[in-house]
Formats: structure tokens, sequence, C-alpha cells
């Protein structure tokens, strides 16, 4: 059988518009495909809801592949070690309440088992502004990653959600959009980001499951972007947190839809 380019081309185009349409209305649009938001969109997704993620880079897994310092070995504790166990990936208890796991093999995984439960990734898509309608964030505005990088001037695409995840790491970069345009007070101390603070572990894994909430109508947070918000601490390559994180905004949203 001939091989022809042009029906490769089709089948790629007519899928990727199909895959990209429905993802115009959604129950929960995801920004960031760290681990965080993976988590988060594969217990939403588990339970049946309609949920996409859009990641400004090629690959997803965020912070994870690295490890700590690019040794891509991570650590979680005996709460985040439920989540690995989960997922079905292996992990080795080092000392007691300190598990090892390589990198590598969970972003690989969670990938997998997020995009089999039904999570819709869209990578090399990053969002750029928000829309918010009657004092609630209710959508996205999309555009290529490398529109951007290219600095060029081309006009984005919107999509509508009942809510809007922000999972986009250290820059919050969501809620900060929302912070400068939207006028709406963010849940927090001063209705503002009240920033990341310096590293702490112990502290930092607590706080981030608690900061991970909804911030302001339709609009929630979770991993290292719930901290930047409500001023908790980073904690480096330990990622129990941010496992738990993801979860517990995946479990609100699932009692709320
Ligand atoms: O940074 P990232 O891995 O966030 P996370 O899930 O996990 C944090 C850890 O990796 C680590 C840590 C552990 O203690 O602190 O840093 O909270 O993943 C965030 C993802 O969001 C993407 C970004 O490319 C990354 O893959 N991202 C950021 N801004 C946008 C975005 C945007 N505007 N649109 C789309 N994707």
């Amino acid at each position: 059988m001939a091989l022809d380019e042009i029906k490769i081309s089709r089948v790629i185009i007519e899928a990727y518009s199909q895959k990209l349409t429905k993802a115009l209305d959604a129950d929960v649009a995801i920004v960031g495909g760290g681990p965080a938001g993976l988590v988060c969109g594969y217990y939403l997704a588990k339970a049946g809801k309609q949920v996409v993620l859009f990641e400004r880079k090629l690959s997803i897994g965020g912070g994870m592949w690295g490890g700590g310092i690019m040794f891509n070995e991570i650590v979680v504790q005996s709460s985040g070690k439920k989540i690995m166990d989960d997922f079905d990936i292996r992990t080795c208890e080092v000392e007691r309440g300190y598990y090892r796991a390589d990198s590598v093999e969970t972003v690989s995984t969670i990938c997998s088992k997020a995009v089999k439960a039904g999570l819709k990734v869209f990578n090399l898509l990053s969002a750029e502004d928000v829309m918010v309608r009657d004092n609630r964030v209710s959508g996205l505005v999309l555009n290529w990653s490398a529109v951007a990088i290219a600095n060029l001037h081309v006009d984005p695409i919107t999509m509508r959600a009942k809510f809007v995840v922000d999972a986009t790491g250290h820059p919050a970069e969501v809620a900060r959009i929302i912070e400068r345009k939207s006028g709406i007070r963010l849940h927090t101390k001063t209705g503002k980001l009240l920033g990341e603070q310096s590293m702490w572990a112990e502290v930092g894994e607590d706080t981030i499951v608690k900061n991970s909430k909804e911030v302001c109508p339709g609009f929630y947070v979770c991993g290292m972007c719930a901290n930047a918000v409500f001023g908790g601490p980073r904690m480096g390559p330990i990622f129990g947190g941010m496992l738990l994180s993801g979860q517990k905004v995946a479990r609100e949203l699932v009692k709320r839809l």
C-alpha cells in the first residue's frame, strides 16, 4: 500500500480540530501540566468530568522530570505515597516516612493514566488571559506558545469553563492576570497575591494542601501556585504536597459540579 502524505496530514488536522472544538466548553480548565495540574485532571476525568489542560511547553510534567538539581529522583512522604500507590508508581522507603521514586517513571505514569482517564491535554498552548462574567472567572484566553516566543501580533481564541484551575507553579500566572486585570478581590488577607516564601519543606508541604482552594468565584489554585497566592514557603524536590493538592482541588470540584 502506498502511503499518502496528504491523508496523514488530513487525519491530524481533522482529529485535532475535533478535539479542540470539544474543549471550547468544559467543566474544568486547568492551566499548567506539572504534577499538581495533572493529578487534578486525572481525578476529575476519573469522576467523569469534562476536563481540559493547557500546557505552554512541548512536554507535560512541569518541574518533576528534573528531580532535584537534575538528579532525576524525587521524594514523597507517607501521605503522598498513597497517591503514588493509586497511580501504581514504584516507591522505596529509604528512611521511616521518606519514600524515593524515579522522576521519569512518576511523570510518565501520571501523564499516561491522566490521558487514559479522559483528561484532554493541549500542549504548546498558553493561557494569556481569562474571561470574567458577573465577577466570576468563566474561561480562558488561549494562544499558541510559539506566538509569544516569536513576539507575533496574533489574536487569541477563547474557551469557556465552569471552573478554572491555576496550576502554573511558582509564577502563578493566571492568578496574577486576575489580580492585575479583573478588579476581583482574591480570598487572601490583602485581596491580592501574597507571594511565595523561602524554602521550608515541612511547612510548605502542609500549607500547600490547605492553600489549594478557591481564590475567587470560579477560580481555584493548586500546586506551587497555591503557596505563591497565599504566601506559603517553597519546598524543593519533595512532591507529596503537590500531588495531594491536585487531588484536593479535584475532590472539591467534583462535589460542586
Ligand atoms: O512548575 P510546575 O511543575 O508546577 P506544580 O505542578 O509543581 C511544582 C514543582 O514542579 C516544583 C516544586 C516542588 O516542590 O516546587 O517546582 O505546582 O508546572 C507548571 C506548568 O505550568 C506551565 C509550565 O510550563 C509548567 O509546565 N505554565 C505556566 N504558565 C502557563 C503554563 C500558561 N500561562 N499557560 C500554559 N501553561
